[in-house]
């Protein structure tokens, strides 16, 4: 019993909130034509506070995010945009 009240203590206290969804977002990335692009794209989104994993691909022209819900899809565009390419939601949440 004395564990389980424990447990329960973390959670709340937990600054993080376990109960948050998460949310994979894809994004169109115009302009990626060569191999530094990608890691460019990538750091910037991964300064969104929030986001938790970042995929880019030159190739695809894509960068997937998987960020908390209450990022907005509108935030990631403007880090890409802060990197220097224009991108686009290819996905609705
Ligand atoms: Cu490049």
């Amino acid at each position: 019993m004395k564990n389980l009240f424990a447990v329960l203590a973390l959670v709340l206290l937990s600054p993080i909130n376990v109960f948050a969804r998460d949310v994979t977002t894809r994004l169109a990335v115009d302009g990626m034509h060569c191999p530094a692009c990608p890691p460019a794209v990538t750091k910037s989104l991964r300064q969104v506070p929030g986001v938790k994993d970042v995929v880019t691909s030159a190739t695809d022209g894509t960068a997937t995010v998987v960020a908390d819900e209450s990022v907005a899809t509108s935030t990631l565009v403007d880090a890409v945009k802060k990197a220097g390419f224009k991108a686009k939601v290819t996905n609705e949440k």
